[in-house]
């Protein structure tokens, strides 16, 4: 039974040890930046299961944990993954299906139907949101705030791929249904967003972006 309590007892600093690290985890995180341009350096599974654990600390609703993460290597997956992204993009992109205004709104940012990186890369991680568990007798059992629990989880692990020096970018070929059927994922598993994840080239750039400052992003009362 998880009615079950322990003790806990976080790590406190003095103040100006907790100023100092927050200054250090901002101008670490304000560092990180979305990367297109990949090298095809390979890098060691144990990084990528270090951020899966970091990322899976993440709170969920009722702690149902509802994300699986399917990390890729194998080149002929990532092959696949990459012509059914650039088959949807293309439509969305050029057929038509993305609004003028949206298109627009991605001009500064550069980006366009073709996704090389999705080969170059040494590993995909796509993140699958459990909408509901099937129980032991096969039953479905809902979860609860799944969306809000998975976007918190993949923050963490865009966080510590970050964190230990490698680089990534939030996709999201739309739509991503290619996704279950490529990785073979059950029913109760959508595709939520997809990592490419590797070293930036040594030539990579990303756009010229500003973050907003404190007094545009809060208010205080
Ligand atoms: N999913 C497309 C389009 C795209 C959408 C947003 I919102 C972005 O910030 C960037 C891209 C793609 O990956 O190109």
């Amino acid at each position: 039974m998880s009615e079950d309590r322990i003790p806990y007892q976080p790590q406190r600093y003095l103040p100006a040890e907790m100023l100092a690290r927050a200054d250090a985890f901002l101008e670490s995180v304000n560092q990180r930046r979305s990367v297109r341009d990949f090298s095809d350096e390979p890098v060691g599974r144990q990084l990528i299961e270090f951020a899966i654990q970091a990322a899976s600390t993440s709170p969920s609703g009722a702690h149902r944990q509802p994300w699986k993460f399917v990390a890729v290597q194998d080149p002929a997956i990532k092959c696949e993954i990459r012509i059914a992204a650039e088959k949807e993009e293309r439509e969305s992109y050029e057929g038509g299906r993305m609004p003028e205004q949206w298109r627009e709104a991605l001009t500064p940012i550069g980006t366009n139907w073709q996704k090389p990186y999705l080969e170059t890369v040494p590993w995909i991680v796509v993140v699958f949101e459990e909408v509901y568990q099937i129980g032991h007798g096969g039953e479905p059992r809902p979860n609860y705030y799944v969306k809000e629990s998975v976007g918190m989880a993949c923050g963490l692990f865009a966080t510590a791929l970050h964190w230990m020096g490698l680089a990534t970018l939030t996709h999201t070929p739309s739509p991503m249904g290619f996704l279950s059927e490529i990785l073979e994922r059950p029913q109760n598993e959508r595709p939520y967003v997809l990592f490419p994840i590797g070293y930036a080239a040594s030539d990579a750039t990303v756009p010229n972006l500003r973050r907003k400052p404190l007094e545009d992003v809060s208010v205080w009362k």
